[in-house]
């Protein structure tokens, strides 16, 4: 079930050991706390409590040797080995309505910023009406179910639902973020071909509109904006562990002009357009925006 390097299984033991107090804690935690994150989005403040309790339980990791975060401006040193990506809470806009949100990981061997050939695995939680983590490395791609088990190592119990996914053929759904008019007209006329062909699937979190593409096949776009040529999501963080996610799977991931994994960051906190789902979708975006 896993490629067998302890280090990336100490990562997911972590991440899913974390799941269940972080699910704990959301009901209590659904007002913006005033801060904002490096991005210069307001905060909640599930999002912290969700970045204090991995960034424990990651940094005590031996092998694990930075914690950055979405939420902190700086990696945060742990000493030798992997840098550990981790957007706490994604989607977190979504616990005022009660709606889906995850923990996204990348685990690169390499200081941050680097590439996405950097990644040795990558994965994210959701918290779905049950929660579900899905992780991706040199073994393959599996979807766990993650379940409180106070008699088990971690105080949660982890049963693999499904081993080495790949996307299905026959794609189904898409999901496109941003306001419509904010879109580029290449894209919004490819947009408009893919709404004829699939079934519209958008709930506003990353991780929760990635998994339907996971689960039906199809196409997820944080796309490029007139007004925001990176887009919204962040590299580092969501961009390039959902690419990596989706191209072992044998999918396709694109920035709009090549995979997102070869995409030069300059900064921790970079954004990136995204654009992942089966290849036939993504070969047709990327000819659709090619001129942009
Ligand atoms: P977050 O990490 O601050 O929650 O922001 C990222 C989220 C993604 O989960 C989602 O794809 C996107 O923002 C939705 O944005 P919008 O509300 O503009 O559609
Ligand atoms: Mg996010």
């Amino acid at each position: 079930m896993a490629d067998g390097d302890p280090v990336v299984e100490a990562v997911f033991d972590a991440v899913a050991a974390t799941a269940p107090a972080i699910r704990d804690a959301l009901p209590g935690r659904r007002v913006a706390d005033g801060a904002e994150n490096p991005s210069g989005e307001t905060v909640l403040a599930g999002d912290l409590y969700a970045d204090e309790l991995l960034a424990d339980a990651l940094t005590a990791i031996d092998g694990v040797g930075a914690y950055v975060s979405e939420e902190r401006p700086e990696a945060t040193d742990a000493g030798e080995g992997y840098s550990v990506a981790i957007d706490p809470l994604d989607g977190s806009s979504n616990l005022r309505s009660n709606n889906a949100m995850g923990t996204v990981v990348g685990v690169y061997d390499a200081p941050l910023p680097a590439t996405g050939r950097d990644l040795v695995a990558a994965g994210y939680t959701l918290y779905g009406p049950i929660t579900t983590m899905i992780v991706a490395d040199a073994s393959g791609v599996r979807e766990e179910v993650v379940e409180r088990d106070p008699d088990a190592d971690g105080g949660v119990s982890r049963s693999v639902v499904a081993e080495d996914l790949t996307l299905p053929d026959d794609p189904t759904v898409y999901g496109f973020g941003g306001r419509v008019p904010d879109w580029t007209d290449p894209f919004r006329a490819y947009a408009r071909e893919v709404e004829s062909e699939l079934k519209l699937r958008y709930g506003g979190s990353m991780v929760g509109d990635v998994n339907q593409v996971v689960t039906y096949g199809g196409v997820f776009a944080y796309p490029a904006l007139t007004d925001a040529p990176e887009g919204k999501l962040r590299l580092s963080f969501e961009g390039n562990p959902i690419a990596y996610v989706i191209e072992r799977m044998g999918g396709a991931s694109s920035d709009g002009s090549g995979s997102i994994l070869d995409v030069e960051p300059t900064g921790l906190h970079d954004r990136v357009p995204v654009y992942v789902g089966n290849e036939a979708l993504i070969e047709r975006l990327e000819d659709a925006v090619a001129d942009d």
